[in-house]
């Protein structure tokens, strides 16, 4: 049984859920971090039909308020794409572009790498050792080296090489927010004077619950996403934080991670979300 199975089984039970049994279906869908508009939105829906309809009326309000966007990759119509991996330091984004560098490679797709997280000698040894494990090419430059530079002579490289995918990791820490963003900024458009960048990727962390939901506005609001990678799932996460993203954000997630091995990762499947949380 899912998060919420155990409220919503006690509901559909009684032909007259009383006010105590509603706030406590309330209170796990808040436990859960789908976030408190969410979370009345359910309960009204459930209350606003039979309790035996209870369950179908919640399931209807949390699968609709998923994104209706593609959950596909985009790629351009020919030659390489760019993907930018972005996201506050520790969610999870080396492992996530490295992981997913091998989804593609397992496609038969080419893959190239970036090390554009130029400011820590330890993220771009990270992405390397990755590359070796994986036996995919990584691009890097010298510690402190400009990343926009990293990124556009990977740009290049990817041209020449004709790969399908060039996946770049970034930075996620700034001496503050500003810089953060102009930085991204600036990466993306130097990537864009060579190739489409055609996926901006917003690395959370599950685990992180509600904060992992004011990560992505900030960043929703500086760079345009089309996609989240939502890791850590295997953790102690509560679960209902990719339907807060998606009710408040529109953006979709994409793909999970659950585990730390270049195997943990998989698409995320709405459907098989919404039958866990129930
Ligand atoms: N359990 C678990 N750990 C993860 C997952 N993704 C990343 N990690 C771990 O989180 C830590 C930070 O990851 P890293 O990729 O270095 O984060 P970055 O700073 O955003 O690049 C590492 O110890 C990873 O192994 C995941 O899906 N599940
Ligand atoms: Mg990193």
């Amino acid at each position: 049984m899912g998060l919420f199975g155990k409220f919503i089984s006690k509901i559909t039970r009684t032909p007259n859920a009383t006010t105590a049994d509603w706030d406590e279906l309330e209170a796990a869908l808040l436990q859960s971090d789908i976030g408190p508009e969410l979370s009345s939105k359910v309960v009204m829906a459930a209350r606003s039909v039979k309790t035996e309809s209870a369950l179908d009326a919640i399931t209807f309000t949390l699968a609709s308020s998923l994104s209706n966007r593609s959950r596909e990759i985009e790629r351009a119509s020919s030659g390489p794409s760019a993907i930018l991996v972005v996201g506050i330091n520790g969610t999870g984004k080396t492992t996530s572009t490295a992981k997913l560098a091998k989804l593609l490679v397992s496609n038969d797709e080419k893959v190239l790498l970036a090390a554009g997280d130029t400011f820590r000698a330890a993220a771009v040894d990270q992405l390397r050792t990755w590359g070796e494990r994986l036996d995919i090419e990584v691009v890097y430059g010298k510690e402190g080296a400009d990343p926009a530079s990293v990124a556009f002579d990977a740009a290049q490289q990817s041209l020449a090489r004709n790969v399908s995918f060039l996946i770049v990791d970034t930075a996620g820490r700034m001496h503050t927010k500003v810089d953060l963003m102009d930085q991204l900024g600036k990466v993306k458009r130097v990537i864009e004077k060579v190739l489409p960048v055609t996926e901006v990727l917003l690395v959370l962390d599950a685990t992180t619950g509600q904060n992992g939901l004011a990560q992505a506005r900030v960043f929703a609001e500086a760079v345009e996403l089309t996609g989240i990678i939502l890791t850590k799932t295997d953790g102690s996460a509560r679960g209902g934080i990719a339907l807060a993203i998606e009710a408040s954000l529109g953006v979709p997630v994409k793909w999970i991670g659950t585990g730390e091995g270049a195997s943990d990762f998989k698409a995320f499947d709405s459907k098989e979300y919404i039958d866990s949380l129930l």
